[in-house]
């Protein structure tokens, strides 16, 4: 499978010294949760591979499987419905240009998307002469494949030389920042790199407990302070933990806000700062995470935050509750930030490396994943 996180960390993987970590020493300021245990054997996350507890790994034909029924919501409001609308059609006329119109905006793919889809759908049914609406279908799904896969130019990411790679992840509240994090760190954990986890959300002592159990679950150690605590200041001491424990990772949970609250957004660029200060280049990344669910205030959010901090990778979560994965092309589009990850579902697995075009095979119904164990 493609995805930043592959590419990114397969050189790194190859040398992967042993990850044993030294024990932490507690800043005067701060506790650091637990103590690292022994990490867990690395699990290959391709291709089916029985563990030590004979737990079997599913294979990219499961996975694939798996993918696709996740994001069944969308497959039916955006793809049954146009196979449905083709079925019933005998040619290729005006009508059928306005249902898929309708078809496609409802399916969130944004009126702009959806607009450039249909012109230059409607050229090349000219161009080729086309006649059976089913034919239209291959053209409609490379159209949407070619505008996913715009996004993808930037994925991959260099890792610094020395030091950790920090990212610092940013949203609005309730997007699946916290459990995006949980879901990064096993991803991290699996490859062999180490992780520590700041809690730089410090409005509400459930977010830090809610970061603490993802910390618990992964067995890494999670740096935080007191409720209330400057979250720049957490951020900031942070890097220095990262740095001496040496760690490969450094997960920085912020607050939620609204892009449209000023004041808050200024603290983001502060937590920025301090951060670049004490290890210069970091953030190396600036993940934004979206829900997909919320549709097209998604795309305000993103300009607004990438004015603010400059977004690097988007997160895009919840494709499992929404029929409006349309979005991710709209997305694609509108923002050309690349998208590292989806999100489908809860659970720790619940997170792929996002890939345009087994995204668009999840949705289209495609041979070439099914056939693999
Ligand atoms: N179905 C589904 N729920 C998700 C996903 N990601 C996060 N959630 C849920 O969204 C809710 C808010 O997540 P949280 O991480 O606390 O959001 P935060 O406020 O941005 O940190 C929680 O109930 C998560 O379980 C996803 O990909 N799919
Ligand atoms: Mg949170």
């Amino acid at each position: 499978m493609l995805g930043w996180f592959k590419k990114k960390f397969s050189k790194k993987e190859e040398t992967a010294a042993p990850v044993e970590e030294l024990p932490l020493e507690p800043a005067a300021e701060e506790e650091v949760l637990e103590q690292q245990a022994p990490v867990e054997e690395v699990v290959a996350v391709e291709g089916a591979v029985a563990d030590e507890k004979g737990l079997k790994t599913p294979g990219l034909g499961s996975m694939f499987r798996q993918l696709s029924t996740r994001l069944s919501l969308t497959k039916e409001s955006l793809v049954y419905r146009i196979d449905t609308l083709f079925l019933g059609k005998k040619e290729i006329d005006a009508d059928l240009f306005d249902e898929l119109e309708e078809i496609l905006i409802t399916a969130d793919l944004g009126i702009n998307t959806t607009m450039e889809i249909l012109d230059d759908a409607r050229k090349r049914v000219k161009r080729d002469a086309l006649s059976d609406p089913k034919e239209l279908r291959a053209v409609l799904k490379e159209q949407l494949r070619s505008f996913i896969i715009q996004s993808d130019t930037s994925a991959e990411l260099v890792m610094p030389d020395s030091g950790p790679f920090v990212i610092m992840v940013v949203g609005v509240n309730g997007v699946g920042k916290t459990t995006t994090i949980g879901k990064i760190t096993n991803k991290f954990k699996k490859s062999g790199q180490s992780v520590l986890l700041v809690a730089a959300d410090t409005f509400r002592a459930a977010a830090v407990a809610q970061l603490k159990i993802w910390g618990e679950r992964n067995n890494v150690n999670v740096v935080h302070q007191h409720e209330g605590a400057d979250p720049s200041a957490v951020a900031f001491d942070a890097i220095d933990q990262g740095v001496a424990g040496n760690y490969d990772v450094v997960i920085v949970d912020t607050a939620g806000r609204l892009h449209t609250q000023v004041n808050l957004m200024e603290e983001l660029k502060k937590i920025k700062r301090v951060m670049g200060k004490k290890l210069a280049g970091a953030p190396h990344e600036i993940l934004l995470v979206l829900d997909a669910t919320t549709g097209q205030n998604a795309i305000s959010q993103a300009k607004l935050f990438n004015e603010t901090v400059g977004i690097t990778g988007l997160a895009l979560t919840k494709l499992d509750g929404t029929a409006k994965g349309g979005i991710v092309a709209n997305i694609c589009r509108e923002l050309g930030i690349p998208i590292r990850f989806i999100g489908i579902g809860e659970q720790i697995d619940d997170l792929r490396d996002f890939d345009p075009d087994e995204f668009i095979d999840a949705l289209f119904g495609e041979d070439s994943y099914t056939n693999q164990q």
